[in-house]
């Protein structure tokens, strides 16, 4: 029945990460549940799918050129919304991506500059946090790798030798080996509007340069991933190819600190996948990070995206795993295909509500001081009382009324456990407590 206990549970005076203290206050809204992830640094241990995943793709990006770091979990300064981000107080956030760590890593080039190479860069991997979607692709707690490489133009007015410069990346690309994956790409390098040139700082032969060279390398990390998977198949079907090709493309995309800019998506299981974002970084970024005199590409992969795809690994909780049906079918440097060990039965159920009268999704917070919805929000609730016992979570209807102009959204969770078979008291009961909290925090109206 009705599930009777108060939704809103006892809030925390201090939270701890890392073994500091940090003290709550209104803004705080990161649960104990995304806090108990901290420290494990999956990336680490090395008979993990996400460590093998880090070392393969390491290995794309080698030394001299490349350092390769990684970073314990770090607070930062609010930069994303509220909606989309852990706070841990008014003042600190839960790193929501590495590119946090951009600039320091820039001042790291600036400081190394006599003892290193014309073009350098860098790989650097850490735990990021997001109130998301939910589904196998999403998880509140994901890594990152962030990559750039930067070239040196000549420091006077590099504008006026940037073919200088675009003829060294050239000739820099040509050390990439070709391949011959038809890659979609029906887009121009440079869109005035969607894609603009910085054309206070760069030439447009330049970009062209810069972003071919991107676009190989990240291309040929895929296509890496996607020949040692075939492998993975082959070997453990016996049969010689893959039945899937390999489709790969890419979509225009907008970051703040890259112009032009542009996701990769790779066709998995049926749907397309975006694994990365990049783009040539902004000249302003470089300027305010003591590295004026550079040129480069940057790019941010989610590493268990690229795991799903290398170990056919079907969920993405499923990383987090402790079971040893899971853990013990990865060994350190071994590509493998993951043998599913379950699959219990989905339990779907709905939930369809109204909006609050001034709650409009996206819409301002002006009327009557009314919060306004946000999807993340709903998510937050579900994630909060199922945990890892949702699967997935889907908007399958949405309408206004014309009359009373009131917003109604009907939500499907799929209630399902990695490891056993759920009862359906227990789905029920979760799914009366998702709809009480909708009401008590969101102040929906059920219908
Ligand atoms: C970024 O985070 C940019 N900082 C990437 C970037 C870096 C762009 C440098 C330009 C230059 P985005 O939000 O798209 O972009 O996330 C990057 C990748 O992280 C995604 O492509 C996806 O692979 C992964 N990712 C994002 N959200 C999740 C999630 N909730 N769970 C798992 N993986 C995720
Ligand atoms: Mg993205």
């Amino acid at each position: 029945g009705m599930s009777t206990a108060s939704p809103t549970s006892q809030k925390p005076s201090n939270l701890t990460i890392e073994g500091k203290s940090y003290p709550a206050d209104q803004w705080t809204n990161t649960p104990e549940t995304i806090l108990s992830h901290v420290g494990r640094r999956l990336y680490l241990d090395d008979n993990h799918p996400l460590a093998i995943t880090r070392q393969l793709i390491e290995s794309q990006f080698p030394t001299p050129i490349f350092g390769n770091y990684s970073e314990k979990t770090r607070l930062y300064h609010p930069g994303r919304s509220r909606t989309d981000t852990y706070y841990i107080n008014e003042k600190t956030v839960l790193r929501t991506h590495t590119s946090a760590h951009q600039q320091a890593y820039f001042q790291q080039i600036n400081r190394n500059e006599q003892t290193r190479p014309e073009e350098v860069g860098y790989t650097v991997i850490a735990d990021v946090f997001r109130r998301d979607a939910i589904d196998r692709s999403h998880y509140p707690v994901f890594h990152q790798m962030e990559g750039a490489m930067l070239w040196k133009r000549p420091s006077k007015d590099p504008l006026a030798h940037s073919a200088d410069t675009a003829a060294k990346i050239t000739a820099d690309l040509e050390k990439i080996p070709r391949h011959d994956v038809v890659v979609e790409d029906p887009n121009p390098t440079i869109h005035p509007q969607r894609n603009p040139l910085q054309a206070e700082h760069h030439s447009a032969e330049e970009v062209e340069a810069v972003a071919t060279h991107l676009k190989r390398s990240l291309e040929r990390m895929v296509i890496r991933i996607f020949t040692e998977a075939s492998k993975a198949a082959a070997a453990s079907t016996g049969t010689e190819v893959d039945p899937e090709p390999l489709k790969v493309r890419w979509v225009e995309a907008y970051f703040p600190f890259t112009s032009p800019s542009w996701e990769l998506e790779v066709f998995w299981q049926g749907d397309w996948l975006e694994i990365l974002g990049c783009g040539v970084i902004k000249q302003d970024l470089l300027i305010s990070s003591d590295v004026p005199d550079r040129i480069g590409w940057a790019f941010g992969l989610g590493l268990e995206r690229i795991a799903m795809l290398l170990f056919n690994i079907p969920d993405i909780r499923l990383f987090w795993s402790r079971d040893e049906r899971f853990l013990s079918q990865f060994r350190a440097g071994h590509i493998s295909r993951f043998e599913p060990f379950s699959k219990h039965p989905a339990c779907y159920k709905d939930v369809a509500f109204w909006l609050p009268p001034a709650a409009v999704s996206g819409g301002s917070s002006a009327a009557g001081g009314a919060v306004p919805f946000h999807e993340n929000d709903v998510m937050e609730i579900v994630r909060g009382i199922g945990g890892d016992l949702v699967e997935d979570v889907a908007l399958i209807d949405e309408f206004t009324h014309p009359k009373t102009a009131r917003k109604s959204m009907c939500y499907r969770i799929n209630y399902r456990s990695l490891e056993r078979t759920l009862t359906n008291e227990e789905a029920n009961d979760m799914h009366d407590k998702v709809r009480s909290r909708l009401v008590g925090e969101l102040g929906v109206q059920l219908r």
